[in-house]
Parts: structure tokens; C-alpha cells; sequence
């Protein structure tokens, strides 16, 4: 699918290429430090290559390189967190498959770590995926604006209690209920969108931001992370499983409220037009270094899985 940029200048033709080769990079650079599944214990290391590999969109990584080029840095110096930040959320979807959470039998067009490992295996190829990604940030030389320790606390908060763990809770306890549109936005912002803000802070860290930069990126971040879930929340409704490459309907078969259900559909597009915009006006003081968060905004918006 050939991308389309609704408000840059960016050629859509750009964006693929950048988004083919920035993929290419971030699984290269995690083939090479996640054991091989010759490594003992084996069935642990085919585990976690088995739902790391499966084909996600790699939405974090790419958003951390392309903060990290729109802040002056290398793509080289910021591989590092982009695996970490897939790893974690391909940790959370292992967790988030099982049958104690949503119960799901396909993720990313293949059967889910469960299913293919059994119940155990996939709990400890999450805890280890996790535990991964806090070594590779560790590693990392950091500089003197952001030491390393700055971006391991910057991971850890963005997947502890207070943010997509907190929001996971969140997520089971709202159940079944109706949900105010306050705290249906709570449960995104902590599971989805906190992620995706630490994704873009961290490639800005790794590029020796300033806290001007950081600022814009955050508020960038966390729009657009939201903008992406209201979208998720669409795609839901809207597209098929074999699109989604997950049950789709799933959302309402488990009483979740959702951002369709809570606004309607027409209305929810309109909120994530509206965040997208929000999003694009954080990133003004970047200028034309900006253009490609820019141009992943708006593919974030029209995106079809
Ligand atoms: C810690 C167990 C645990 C859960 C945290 C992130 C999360 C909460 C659960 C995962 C399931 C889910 C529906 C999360 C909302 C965010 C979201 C839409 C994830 C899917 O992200 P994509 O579309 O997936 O980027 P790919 O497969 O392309 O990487």
C-alpha cells in the first residue's frame, strides 16, 4: 500500500522508504542480540523470536528513529531504544493474548506465543523480552544531556503501574461497563499512548535533546499515541481479521468501551483528526526536521491494520 501524506509535503513514496528501511534496521539490529533459538533454553528463545518476528508494524521503533533524525541525532545511536521499545510492547501483547487477560488465538496474522507454546512459556517470553529491553537501553552510552540511567527510568516508568500497566488494569477492570469518555481517555493514555511518547522522548534522549525538544516530542507523543488507539478502536469495527491479522470485534465481544462505542463512529474519526492536528502543532518548532513525525502522523491516521 503506497502511503499518502493528508497534510505534508512529504511524498508518500518517501514515507515507504523511510518506514521499509527504518524497519529493516530495527529487526536487523534485534536479530543480531536476541539469542538464536539454538540457544538454550531453546523453546524460550523460539518464544520470544516467535512473536517479536511475526510481523508487527514496528509503529514505536520507527517513531523513536525518526524523533531522534528530527532532533539532529543518528539512527545508529538510537537502534538501541527502538528494540527496547518493541520489545516491550511485544512483551505486553504476548501478556495481553493469554486466556487470564483478552483470551486471543491470533496476533500479527499467526497463532499467539500461547497457543503455539502453551500458557507458561508465553508468561516467561514476555518477562524475558521484557528484561531484554531494559539491557539493550542499559547498554547504551547515553551523553551528557540523558545518561543511560535517565533512559532506563524513562522506560520503566512508561511501562510500569502508573502508565501500560496501570492502564492494562484499568482495561480489565472497565469490563463490561459504560465508561465515561474521561475515563475511557485515561486507560489509552496509560496503555497505549504512554508508550508511544516514551518511544519518541526516547529517540530524542538518544540524540541529546534539549528540554525544549523533549517538550514538543512529548506532547507529540502522547497526542499522537492517542490519535493512534482512537484509530485501533475503529479498526476494530471496521476491518476484517485477516486485515488485522487479529480477531477483529473483539473489543465489544468482551464488553470493552471503546472510542466508537462511547462517540460513534463519524465522531471518533473526527477525534482523531482533530489529535493528529494537535500533534502536528507540537511539532512547529521543529520545522522541516519535523516533516517525517509529521508524515507518520498522518499515516498513523489513515493506516488500514
Ligand atoms: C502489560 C499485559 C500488559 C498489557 C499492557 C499494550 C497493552 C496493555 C496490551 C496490548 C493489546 C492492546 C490492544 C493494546 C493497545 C495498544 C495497541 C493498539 C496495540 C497494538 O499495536 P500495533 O497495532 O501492533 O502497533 P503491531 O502488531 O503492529 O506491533
Amino acid at each position: 500500500m503506497t502511503l499518502v501524506s493528508t497534510a505534508t509535503s512529504l511524498p508518500g513514496q518517501m514515507l515507504d522508504e523511510y518506514l521499509a528501511t527504518a524497519r529493516a534496521a530495527v529487526d536487523r539490529w534485534l536479530d543480531q542480540r536476541l539469542p538464536t533459538e539454538q540457544v538454550a533454553p531453546a523453546t524460550l528463545h523460539r518464544a520470544m523470536r516467535h512473536s517479536l518476528f511475526a510481523g508487527g508494524k514496528r509503529l514505536r521503533p520507527v517513531l523513536c528513529l525518526a524523533a531522534a533524525e528530527a532532533c539532529g541525532g543518528s539512527r545508529e545511536d538510537a537502534l538501541p531504544a527502538a528494540a527496547a521499545v518493541e520489545c516491550i510492547h511485544t512483551f505486553s501483547l504476548i501478556h495481553d493474548d493469554l486466556p487470564c487477560m483478552d483470551d486471543d488465538d491470533f496476533r500479527r496474522g499467526v497463532p499467539t506465543c500461547h497457543k503455539v507454546f502453551g500458557d507458561a512459556v508465553a508468561v516467561l517470553a514476555g518477562d524475558a523480552l521484557q528484561a531484554l529491553a531494559f539491557e539493550m537501553v542499559a547498554a547504551m552510552p547515553g551523553n551528557a544531556a540523558c545518561p543511560a540511567a535517565a533512559m532506563v527510568h524513562e522506560l520503566a516508568q512508561a511501562s510500569g503501574s502508573l502508565h501500560l500497566i496501570g492502564g492494562q488494569v484499568l482495561d480489565l477492570e472497565g469490563e463490561g461497563r459504560d465508561l465515561s469518555a474521561p475515563e475511557l481517555q485515561a486507560i489509552h493514555e496509560r496503555k497505549t499512548a504512554a508508550l508511544l511518547a516514551t518511544s519518541v522522548r526516547l529517540g530524542a534522549m538518544s540524540a541529546a535533546a534539549g528540554d525544549q525538544q523533549l517538550a514538543a516530542l512529548t506532547r507529540f507523543g502522547r497526542t499522537v499515541g492517542l490519535a493512534f488507539q482512537v484509530i485501533d478502536d475503529i479498526l476494530d469495527v471496521t476491518q476484517s481479521s485477516e486485515t488485522l491479522g487479529k480477531s477483529a470485534g473483539k473489543d465489544q465481544a468482551v464488553g470493552k468501551a471503546t472510542y466508537p462505542q462511547v462517540f460513534g463512529l463519524e465522531r471518533s474519526r473526527e477525534i482523531a483528526h482533530q489529535l493528529t492536528d494537535e500533534a502536528h502543532a507540537a511539532l512547529e518548532p521543529f520545522g522541516g526536521d519535523g516533516a517525517m513525525l509529521r508524515a507518520i502522523g498522518d499515516y498513523l491516521l489513515v493506516r488500514e491494520y
